[in-house]
């Protein structure tokens, strides 16, 4: 391709974005909106980093988001389901957009989940109610951090670690591949840690284990309590 052909080229790509971006701000705004991250980049140091909170949000999450737009253009139901309704039933999604649905909104949704449950400024340590489930499931809270720790150890390559009450109304850890949630097995999410290494490369780099220490420490407690008294309900 000449250079004149490339300029060409060049101006008609930006003709059309300009068009584009013009009749989606006149017709409608975006079905998925990226949630702010609600506290300031450098609140989690020095357990998580600045940089990788910023990186994390701006660009890991906010690229589940624009790529469920695109996806909500070619499936509008996409749109208007409840995003949980959506996860729990991915059978219903057109074949052809399944794997991308189940990424990009499992995405979406983890996150979500992930940004809240490290809110600055909440309880460090479990309420009574919270100590007395984990003793429950797991004997006590060193037993869970150690199990928590096992699953993400033991996770190959991309994925979560939860604790969720599960279907027969227990609480389990287990780890998720990928974006892949919890909901999808009828699972209601409790606690979560992402170990992707794109959530801990830049200060840890291939000190998984590290990282899920340091990690607790910005757990919100009132958040894990309201998630068990919600998923309890
Ligand atoms: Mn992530």
């Amino acid at each position: 391709m000449n250079r004149r052909h490339t300029l060409k080229l060049l101006a008609a790509t930006a003709v059309a974005g300009i068009a584009g971006r013009g009749i989606a701000h006149a017709e409608d705004e975006p079905a998925f909106t990226l949630p702010p991250l609600g506290y300031a980049y450098d609140a989690l140091e020095p357990s998580i980093d600045t940089t990788t909170m910023r990186i994390h949000h701006d660009n890991h999450h906010a690229a589940y988001v624009a790529n469920l737009n695109k996806l909500a253009g070619r499936w509008p139901r996409l749109a208007q389901r409840p995003i949980e309704a959506t996860l729990a039933d991915l059978d219903g999604v057109p074949a052809e957009l399944r794997t991308a649905v189940r990424n990009n909104l499992g995405g979406h949704w983890n996150h979500s989940f992930f940004w809240e449950l490290m809110t600055p400024g909440g309880a460090r340590t479990p309420s009574e109610e919270v100590a007395a489930a984990i003793r429950g499931a797991a004997g006590g809270l060193v037993e869970l951090k150690a199990a928590v720790k096992a699953a993400g150890l033991g996770q190959f390559g991309s994925g979560w670690v939860w604790l969720a009450l599960g279907r027969d109304g227990k609480l389990a850890v287990f780890a998720t591949a990928n974006q892949d949630t919890p909901l999808a097995r009828g699972a209601k999410p409790i606690l979560a840690i992402d170990v992707w290494e794109h959530a801990y490369y830049l200060k840890y780099q291939s000190r998984r284990a590290d990282y899920i220490d340091a990690w607790w420490n910005t757990l919100n407690w009132d958040k894990v309590a309201a998630n068990l008294r919600k998923a309890s309900a």
